[in-house]
């Protein structure tokens, strides 16, 4: 990792949102490929913040203000990680299913359907299975999205697959899913039709849903 993009990543293991916005512009002006910003730096930030809670490093307040500084970073990385004149691919219901809170993903994979071209509804997190099916009926939407971080959330997603199909919606829409614990089997299981383990990957799918 180079000595700019390392320094970003320990902006955000500190919660320091400032650096972090601060070597995000320097990196983008340094020429770095977004992606690479993205994907090597501050995601695996967030993942060595995940492996400090673990090991009874950290606590709640550091994962959070560590989040605090990548939705800051995340900010000004927005458009570079868009594609420019893409027109509309659908209508995407997106957000973090009951429970759980987590939402830096779930952002991240709305932000690349944004600028995939897809119009976003975003209901963001502590979604219950009867505000995604309002939700999917009032926009007339083609995907719900769903997100998760906790094993102990997960089970919601099936939840609100089945009010989907005892709201008769089941048929006319595609579910898509993803989130760290989430599989391609669990997906399965559920009768998701599309599954996805990142935020570049989730437009693909997407894409191939519509
Ligand atoms: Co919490 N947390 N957290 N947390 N947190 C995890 C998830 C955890 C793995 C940490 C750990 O123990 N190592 C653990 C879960 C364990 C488990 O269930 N197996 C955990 C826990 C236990 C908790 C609490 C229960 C802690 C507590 O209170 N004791 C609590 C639960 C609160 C709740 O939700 N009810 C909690 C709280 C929090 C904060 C609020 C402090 C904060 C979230 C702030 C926020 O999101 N605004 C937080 C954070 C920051 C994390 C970690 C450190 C980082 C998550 C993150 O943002 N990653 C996380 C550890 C980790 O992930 N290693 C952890 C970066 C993000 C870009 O990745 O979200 O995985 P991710 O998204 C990826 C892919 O998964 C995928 O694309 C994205 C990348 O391109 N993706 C999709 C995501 N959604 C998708 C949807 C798709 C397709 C792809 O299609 C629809």
């Amino acid at each position: 990792m180079n000595q700019t993009l390392q320094a970003l990543y320990q902006s955000i293991i500190e919660g320091d949102r400032e650096t972090a916005q601060l070597k995000v512009k320097e990196t983008l002006d340094a020429g770095l490929n977004p992606g690479v910003i993205l994907n090597e730096s501050m995601i695996t930030a967030m993942s060595e913040v995940g492996r400090r809670f673990e090991e009874g490093d950290f606590f709640v307040p550091e994962m959070l203000i560590s989040a605090r500084a990548m939705q800051a970073g995340l900010e000004l990385l927005k458009p570079f990680l868009q594609q420019a004149d893409v027109k509309s691919s659908g209508t995407v219901v997106i957000g973090t299913v009951k429970g759980d809170l987590h939402d830096i993903g779930k952002n991240l994979v709305a932000m690349m359907l944004e600028g995939a071209g897809f119009e976003i509804k975003d209901l963001g997190t502590d979604v219950s299975p009867g505000k995604f099916v309002t939700a999917v009926r009032e926009n007339e939407a083609d995907i719900v999205a769903m997100s998760a971080l906790l094993t102990t959330t997960m089970p919601n997603m099936k939840t609100t697959v089945e009010a989907l199909q005892k709201a008769g919606l089941r048929e006319k829409i595609k579910v898509m899913i993803g989130g760290a614990p989430v599989t391609e089997e669990y997906g399965r299981q559920i009768g998701a039709n599309g599954f996805a383990t990142d935020a570049s990957r989730a437009v693909t799918v997407a894409k191939s849903l519509v």
